[in-house]
């Protein structure tokens, strides 16, 4: 298992403990670095449900010191950013970001397939339904796995035509992106069907509303709940585990790992 730490450098994260000015995020990027973390995904823009577009200046303006600080800070570990914008990656990439996490999966901004191509990024494509500002209203899937695998081929597709290496894609269906707690149950059950896609699967269930559904447990207190997700999408086949709270989910893997593992 790989964790990927949160690092938003933000003002409206959906999660206020992941926010960070970017002086605090650099600082906070390294403690997450010596947690544990084998990423770190720095974003700049949140894409939670009723989220809207931050122009491509705001963006730069909250990422890039982020990326240069960490990077002039010798952080030991690659660096990710969680946009949809060329400029933003590509300015990043010169600062010394190495993956791409594109929430739209190369579509909202078409020119980022052939830069991560050129550039040698790795990229997780995601899927999603609907946009930030109203995807979580009432999303519809005439069979949300089948949807989700099909869309997750034709983009690795894509991404292949573009010329990015097969061995750099990494494949996310998006948990809380266009998903009811139905859709979000079948989906993690089919993790196994996507991981057979034959890339690394990557997902997000950190502190996201559906642990609240099924908790109770306001957006602070998911922390317990956060840390069984991601153990139980790693027992379910992901390899990436994109999350807030690097110290326990690190802490959980080590003590579920040697008790399962057979002499
Ligand atoms: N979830 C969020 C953001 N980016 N990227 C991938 N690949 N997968 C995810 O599940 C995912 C993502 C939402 O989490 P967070 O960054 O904490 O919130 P916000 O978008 O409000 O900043």
């Amino acid at each position: 298992m790989t964790v990927m730490g949160i690092l938003n450098a933000t003002p409206d994260s959906f999660w206020a403990g992941s926010r960070f000015d970017a002086e605090a995020a650099v600082v906070r990027g390294l403690a997450l670095a010596g947690e544990g973390a084998g990423i770190l995904d720095i974003g700049g823009e949140s894409t939670r449900p009723g989220s809207s577009y931050v122009e491509t200046e705001e963006e730069l303006r909250r990422v890039l010191p982020v990326v240069e600080g960490l990077m002039s800070a010798q952080c030991p570990v690659p660096l990710s950013v969680d946009t949809r914008k060329l400029e933003v990656m590509a300015r990043a990439h010169k600062a010394g970001a190495t993956w791409l996490n594109d929430v739209s999966a190369l579509v909202d901004d078409p020119r980022l397939g052939p830069f991560a191509a050129e550039a040698g990024l790795t990229v997780v494509l995601m899927h999603r339904q609907g946009h930030p500002e109203a995807m979580q209203t009432s999303p519809r899937y005439a069979d949300v796995v089948t949807d989700v695998i099909d869309f997750l081929s034709r983009r690795v597709d894509a991404a292949l035509g573009w010329g990015i290496r097969k061995e750099s894609l990494v494949l996310d269906p998006g948990f809380g992106f266009g998903k009811t707690l139905e859709h979000t149950l079948e989906l993690f059950r089919a993790l196994p069907r996507i991981r057979a896609l034959g890339f690394p699967v990557l997902v997000g269930l950190s502190r996201k509303s559906f642990l609240g559904t099924l908790t109770g447990a306001p957006v602070e207190d998911r922390l317990a709940a956060s840390v069984a997700a991601g153990l139980a999408a790693v027992d379910a086949g992901a390899d990436i585990v994109r999350v807030h709270d690097v110290a326990a989910t690190v802490q959980a893997w080590k003590v579920w790992e040697a008790l399962r593992s057979r002499p």
